[in-house]
């Protein structure tokens, strides 16, 4: 028997989540056309080279765009395969905006053919995948779309949520289980024979609404664990205790384990999709919702307490150790750290020096505000009031005695923890 043809891929969107997972799926033997709107990342990758940060991505892609598995483009062609990975952020009043992969469900619609299988992976409000079916078949009248008629489907639509970790994602997109969620348990069992092909975790079918659902629970469930940890480091200043011993101390329970507080909740994803399941479900969600106040809430409570200690000591310098959304990567989006960095600098201007090992100059918030980008011994050595805002290793392994004589609020507990 002849070897099995591999069916051709086409990924919509090379962002954070589908370049990588486009370099992958090329890595397993598929053909794969990446899709993205945007000229300058079409040119990048057809170079073989990226335009994001992401651990071993740029060998991966190097070596898949050289074999000619991996390739660019600015408009859709035909494919077995599509997987859309396109932004689904939310509005000023925290309602999801699923305009990106309506739009991406448009793109492709004219050169759908018989058989073809439509992945959506974005993080989505329940219901997102049936209304991708929707777009289609008004687009493609001559169609059978799944979900949208009783007869038997000529395109079939899955909804496979990602959750890998930013810094890890070629690894993750590998060893974690899967969501698999059909239009129709065909659409799941066809979506689960793609995946087993490149995933090594579990396939697990189900409903399209549930796996969208489960993508939703997720990043909530992590979102209200935070912003548990967030308040007892609230309870914990007004009663004077030290937070990390009391939850280090509580961890010894054999059935607790409470997460690490810090100076808010940051990035595009645990932030952003709580809000999902509360507009979905305004009445049923007062937790989900308060917890996000909670986290919300955090930045500026820091902002508060290090305008305390400023406003005590006037001629103090002030360090800001770190920047960006969590330890280790140089991803600055939606970060506490940032925004409570730059409120300082905006208002102490030139007294403020900021360390972060994974920036060459400071973002453009810090724009002629006076702060200035310094080396962490440089700043440990003239600052006498240290804020720690990232639990980078590199900060990890200062000797908590150069903080004797200075004044050190230490957000993530680095120097405290027990
Ligand atoms: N954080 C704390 N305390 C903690 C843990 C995290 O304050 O104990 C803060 C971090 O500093 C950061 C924020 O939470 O500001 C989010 O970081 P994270 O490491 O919890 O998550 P992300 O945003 O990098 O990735 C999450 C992951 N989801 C879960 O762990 C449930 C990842 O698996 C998802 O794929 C990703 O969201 C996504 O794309 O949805």
């Amino acid at each position: 028997m002849p070897p099995k043809k591999m069916p051709h891929v086409t990924m919509v969107g090379l962002g954070y989540i589908g370049l990588p997972t486009a370099a992958v799926m090329a890595r397993a033997g598929f053909t794969v056309l990446g899709l993205d709107v945007k000229q300058h990342v079409v040119d990048t990758i057809n170079e073989g080279r990226i335009h994001i940060e992401e651990h071993d991505l740029d060998i991966l892609v190097h070596d898949m765009v050289a074999c000619g598995r991996l390739s660019a483009a600015i408009h859709p062609q035909s494919s077995d395969i599509f997987v859309i990975a396109v932004p689904t952020p939310v509005r000023e009043n925290n309602a999801p905006d699923i305009s990106c992969v309506l739009q991406a469900a448009k793109w492709i619609a004219p050169v759908l053919q018989k058989g073809n299988v439509i992945i959506l992976e974005s993080t989505s409000p329940i219901g997102t995948t049936a209304n991708i079916g929707q777009v289609l078949a008004e687009m493609r009248p001559d169609l059978n779309i799944a979900g949208q008629s009783e007869s038997p489907c000529d395109i079939h639509l899955a909804y496979c949520p990602e959750r890998v970790l930013p810094g890890q994602i070629i690894a993750e997109l590998v060893s974690n289980d899967r969501s698999i969620g059909g239009m129709t348990p065909h659409c799941a069992a066809k979506a689960r024979e793609f995946y087993e092909t490149f995933v090594e975790g579990e396939c697990v079918e189900t409903t399209a609404a549930t796996a969208e659902m489960v993508k939703l629970v997720e990043n909530a469930s992590r979102d209200v664990s935070i912003a548990f940890a967030n308040e007892l480091s609230l309870i914990a200043d007004h009663v004077g205790t030290d937070v990390w011993e009391v939850i280090s101390l509580a961890n010894r329970h054999p059935r607790v384990n409470i997460l690490q507080p810090g100076p808010g909740v940051g990035g595009h994803c645990i932030a952003v999709d709580p809000w999902f399941l509360v507009h979905s479900a305004p009445e049923q969600t007062p937790l989900i919702a308060t917890a996000r106040g909670v986290n919300d809430g955090k930045p500026g409570y820091v902002i508060a307490q290090a305008e305390k200690l400023i406003t005590a000591n006037p001629d103090a310098k002030i360090a800001c150790l770190g920047l960006s959304f969590k330890a280790n990567i140089d991803d600055f989006r939606e970060s506490p750290a940032l925004h409570i960095a730059a409120e300082l600098a905006k208002k102490y201007g030139e007294r403020v020096q900021i360390v972060e090992p994974y920036c060459t100059s400071l973002p453009p918030q810090f724009d002629r505000s006076g702060a200035v980008h310094m080396e962490l011994e440089s700043a440990l050595n003239q600052c006498d009031i240290i804020i720690v805002l990232v639990d980078h290793n590199r900060f990890k392994k200062v000797d908590p005695s150069q903080f004797d004589g200075k004044m050190l609020l230490d957000t993530r507990g680095l120097y405290r923890r027990t």
